[in-house]
């Protein structure tokens, strides 16, 4: 099989196409290091160091093949199918950070077109050089909200007026960055409806930790960042334990969020790659369980306080987003099990895992420690 993974350099990309390379797939990635550039211009880098494209692709005598390029740009996608005609491609390739999106109309802007068009230039390149290519494309448990009910796998039945229907469920995104996958879905849909194109759009949730069995392997560590513009909520608080600095959880902090490790992220997004949909249109809710931010606030101090023998702080701040802080949260997730997903590693596993990584990297992270601070409002 050959797959094309666009934004390999990012912090699923690279372990995921480790794990493709030693499962036997022959591995094509693209990438225009946007992410490392724009963590820079916050003043922040990965708290954990990676090594350069070139290195990484040393370290692994050249067995992927890599094309640095942008995947916004229509001529570069259209060039690099047409080459390499692969199977399937996975898109990570995507402004992944939904603080930036809400900085100004700039960034909003920005996160629409780039995440839009690019979605858009895999859709087109895909019908008219390839069409049974398998497109697995991130999208992201945000795009749903927090309604007031079960949150299904994409659609669900309804009955209005005596009359009923399966419908796309609603989709109500709290940043402009969630809506831009919003429309991503709405455009993989049309595109599967005129075209027949497979796709599985994967709703993500919060990914959290360092490791992969293969990034143990080849010692050839992901990026992890930690910053209020990129980094996530629990590496985050795995940081400022770390740091020795109170854990900033945003306002009552009963918000609920759907988490997995990041080693479940590639088992899962393997196993995707393994059940290409039959000229369908799949969604998979892609987490392994769902936490209050207080639930893995205290998590993360318990296993801080125990192994380093600290007394972490838990800071409520006033929250810099505009979400629910008290709502109902109950999303479904049966079609990854369907294909065989188990969890493979637990928040207990886990955190003590980053603890140790982000401790040896002490000295790094205590010089992004003002990258820490929630400075973007929502308003
Ligand atoms: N939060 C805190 N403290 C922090 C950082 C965040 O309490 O220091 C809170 C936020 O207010 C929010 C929750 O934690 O309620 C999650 O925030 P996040 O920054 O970890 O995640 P989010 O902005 O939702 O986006 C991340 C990824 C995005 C992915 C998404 C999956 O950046 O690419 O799509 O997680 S999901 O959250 O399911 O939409």
């Amino acid at each position: 099989m050959k797959v094309i993974i666009l934004g390999i350099d990012g912090y699923i990309g690279f372990p995921l196409a480790l794990r493709l390379m030693d499962n036997g797939i022959d591995v094509y990635g693209a990438d225009n290091f946007y992410t490392r550039k724009r963590v820079k211009e916050v003043k922040s880098k990965s708290a954990i160091r990676i090594n350069s494209m070139d290195e990484r692709i040393n370290k692994l005598n050249n067995k992927i093949k890599f094309f640095k390029g942008d995947v916004s740009n229509p001529k570069f996608v259209y060039d690099l199918i047409k080459d390499i005609k692969p199977d399937a491609i996975v898109h990570l390739a995507e402004q992944r950070s939904a603080p930036y999106s809400m900085i100004s109309l700039k960034t909003a802007n920005e996160t629409l077109e780039k995440n839009i068009k690019s979605t858009m230039n895999i859709i087109y390149a895909v019908k008219d050089l390839k069409k049974d290519i398998h497109i697995v494309k991130l999208g992201s448990m945000g795009e749903y909200g927090t309604p007031n009910i079960d949150i299904p796998e994409g659609s669900f039945n309804v009955n209005y007026n005596n009359r009923s229907d399966n419908l796309i469920f609603p989709r109500m995104g709290q940043s402009w960055y969630h809506l831009s996958k919003v429309f991503d879905t709405y455009n993989l849909i049309l595109a599967n409806k005129i075209w027949n194109l497979n796709v599985s759009d994967v709703m993500q949730g919060v990914v959290y930790g360092s490791r992969t069995e293969e990034i143990n392997k080849y010692s050839l560590p992901t990026r992890f960042d930690i910053d209020e513009v990129y980094g996530t909520v629990l590496n985050r608080f795995i940081a400022e334990s770390v740091m020795d600095d109170p854990l900033t959880v945003y306002g009552e902090g009963n918000q609920k969020r759907t988490f997995l490790s990041l080693e479940d992220s590639i088992y899962c997004l393997n196993l995707i790659l393994n059940n290409p949909p039959d000229h369908e249109y799949k969604v998979y809710n892609q987490f392994d369980e769902y936490y209050s931010l207080n639930y893995l606030a205290s998590k993360v101090k318990e296993y801080a306080d125990e192994i380093f023998n600290k007394n972490v702080k838990i800071d409520h701040l006033k929250d810099p987003r505009i979400e629910s802080e008290n709502h109902y949260y109950n999303p479904i997730n049966e079609n990854l099990k369907k294909i065989g997903y188990k969890r493979q590693r637990s928040l207990d596993d886990e955190i003590p895992l980053m603890l140790n990584d982000l401790n040896n990297n002490k000295k790094r992270l205590l010089s992004l420690r003002n990258a820490i601070k929630p400075k973007t409002l929502w308003k």
